[in-house]
């Protein structure tokens, strides 16, 4: 390093950015620009206070397509820092960072700059050793960071490896166009899992983004693959279409999705979505672990209802099947309208299936949401009316599922309805698919509805004034009891974590800034709160033995309701949870003497069941 750059780094750190206070700071030492995308041809590093910026060369580095540079002294107290490709000389400028970066754009032909993620700016970061990564060639973008090591990082080879390569090495810039692409799955001589295709000869695929938060927020993307025939990849659903995940929100040793599915197959909903961990090599670029997922689709072995046709005008096929999604797009947007609570945002219903649709489709299903949503609303909620809408034992399942899991974004968005053909068929909730934002920030004793959440809470509260809704709920509950769901939570994620454990390991050298807010103890708070949540739930939805309909009270009712399980009049399943009065295991005539037992004597000797 020159002399007069190291003193005029010197006189900055005495000066300091004295303004304002931020908890900014770049450590002394090396660091590094990836130019491979933007192409700058004189790369700066500026970085600013309230009232002085700091601009420091950044020098071609020999051997990699980077540039890079090294603070003798600590940077601390800025406000924010930026790359730009600009002639202008390196040095301290007394001025602010705006007003620096206004001028050198005024006065510099050749002035771009690439804004590091606003995020870093705004939390404490002692910063050091980061390879800087502007990734799309725009004239102001946006930049992610990587360790030098994350360029050599290997697979670990413990999971499935895919192999993409897009025609001529395009990157997957948006959501809405499929490019074509290349594939093979390499199946890493993991038994049971079968490669497809090879380098020599590999599969045609197209390519293209997906999701909503995480396609805009992560630079790990999430990615919709096509396969030109229908495949079976690792043994997932023969289809078409499948989804590469990268959960890169998912803090809690990528067990919050897993685990949401894991629960939403032991209580048995018709169709949970199967994922499979993979590592991804994506034009040659290793993309650390990834989760190859079924797409939620309407098609046999998924959301198996009868498909309707797009654009349908005859009034008598537009009762289903529809697939419907509350999102946040504006595309597809069927019916809007405000939750209960005026603050709320709008609710946005999109039909994922059918497409494309017609004025008569349009029209059906607006008018069913709305006519639903206001049955919903009654004063009287003895009221049974809103049953004509709702499926209420697949909302209550799938209620519980996502109180279980803590997952506040349940009932606002990534949330799927589907309705089969036919004017008595309901509209049902599932299948489960986003608990990116479960477990956040909570203590397990309230209603998911009850946490203060910038989400809105589309009909679940409304929901829950319905006795009938509540004793569905309490039902479910029995069964979730009953079948030890908790125990075999843990033991799927025991073995969830075995499974991906080495690939995380490579995935968080590769994702540096993302891996360093998943230590491996938050796997265990996580499964800590889901395991309070529980007992806290057990507590808002046990019921007495002996109370068979799960109405919380023990009365003639249940006898009745025993009676005919006994004879076979009411299949209803959930009842075998609570029929078993004395506990022994079996159904029988035994179970209705005990009721009698119990509402004579208050027989308090029965064990509970
Ligand atoms: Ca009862
Ligand atoms: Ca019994």
């Amino acid at each position: 390093m020159k002399k007069t750059s190291r003193l005029l780094l010197t006189l900055v750190a005495l000066i300091g950015f004295s303004a304002g206070v931020y908890a900014l700071d770049f450590k002394a030492g090396e660091y590094y620009f990836d130019n491979s995308k933007l192409h700058f041809n004189n790369v700066k590093m500026v970085m600013g206070g309230d009232d002085s910026v700091v601009v420091r060369d950044m020098m071609p580095q020999q051997s990699v397509p980077w540039l890079c540079s090294s603070l003798s002294m600590d940077v601390t107290n800025l406000k924010g820092f930026c790359f730009i490709n600009s002639t202008i000389d390196a040095g301290t400028y007394y001025e602010s960072l705006d007003n620096f970066l206004e001028r050198v754009a005024a006065s510099s032909a050749n002035f771009r700059q690439t804004k590091v993620r606003e995020s870093i700016g705004r939390e404490p970061q002692h910063l050091i050793g980061w390879v800087f990564c502007p990734l799309n060639d725009f004239e102001i973008s946006d930049g992610y960071w990587r360790t030098q090591d994350s360029y050599n990082i290997q697979p670990s080879l413990t999971v499935p490896l895919i192999h993409i390569n897009t025609q001529d090495g395009v990157t997957i810039a948006d959501k809405e166009n499929y490019i074509d692409a290349t594939f093979w799955l390499d199946n890493c001589g993991i038994e049971g899992y079968e490669s497809m295709g090879s380098e020599e000869e590999p599969l045609s695929i197209e390519i293209k983004g997906r999701g909503n938060y995480t396609w805009r927020e992560s630079y790990k993307k999430p990615y919709k693959i096509k396969f030109a025939q229908k495949q079976m990849p690792l043994g997932l659903d023969h289809s078409k279409h499948f989804i590469l995940k990268p959960d890169f929100m998912d803090w809690s040793g990528y067990l919050r999705n897993e685990t949401g599915f894991e629960i939403s197959r032991q209580l048995g909903m018709p169709y949970t979505t199967r994922q499979y961990p993979v590592e991804l090599v994506l034009n040659g670029e290793y993309q650390g672990l990834y989760f190859l997922c079924e797409k939620i689709r309407v098609e046999n072995g998924r959301v198996d209802i009868i498909e309707q046709q797009d654009n349908e005008t005859n009034p008598d096929n537009v009762t289903g099947g529809w697939l419907l999604e509350l999102g946040y797009e504006d595309n597809q947007v069927i019916a809007q309208f405000q939750g209960n609570d005026p603050s709320n945002s709008w609710f946005a219903f999109m039909a994922e299936s059918p497409e494309v649709l017609s004025q008569v489709q349009r029209d059906y299903i607006h008018d069913f949401i709305f006519q639903a949503d206001s049955c919903l609303f009654v004063t009287d909620k003895t009221d049974t009316g809103w049953e004509q809408y709702f499926d209420i034992n697949s909302m209550a399942r799938f209620y519980v599922i996502h109180e279980v899991m803590e997952n506040v974004e349940a009932f606002s968005g990534s949330l799927f309805m589907y309705k089969d053909w036919g004017e008595d068929q309901k509209l049902k909730f599932g299948p489960v698919w986003d608990f990116d934002n479960s477990g956040f920030n909570t203590t397990g004793d309230h209603f998911i509805f009850q946490y203060d959440t910038f989400f809105s809470f589309l009909w679940i509260e409304e929901f829950l004034k319905f006795p009938h809704f509540q004793q569905v709920v309490r039902q479910v509950w029995r069964e979730f009891k009953n079948n030890d769901v908790l125990s075999k939570i843990n033991e799927h994620a025991a073995q969830w974590r075995s499974l991906i454990i080495a690939a995380e390991d490579c995935d968080k050298v590769r994702w540096r800034s993302y891996a360093s807010i998943h230590p491996e103890e938050y796997v265990t708070d996580y499964l800590n709160l889901i395991a309070r949540k529980v007992a806290w739930l057990d507590e808002q939805w046990s019921v007495p033995v002996g109370d068979v309909n799960c109405d919380g009270h023990v009365n003639s009712v249940d006898v009745t309701v025993l009676y005919s399980y006994l004879l076979g009049d009411d299949d209803s399943s959930s009842y075998r949870y609570t029929c078993d009065v004395d506990g022994d295991g079996h159904i029988s005539s035994v179970d209705i003497t005990a009721i009698y037992n119990i509402l004579l004597n208050g027989n308090p000797a029965l064990p509970s069941n």
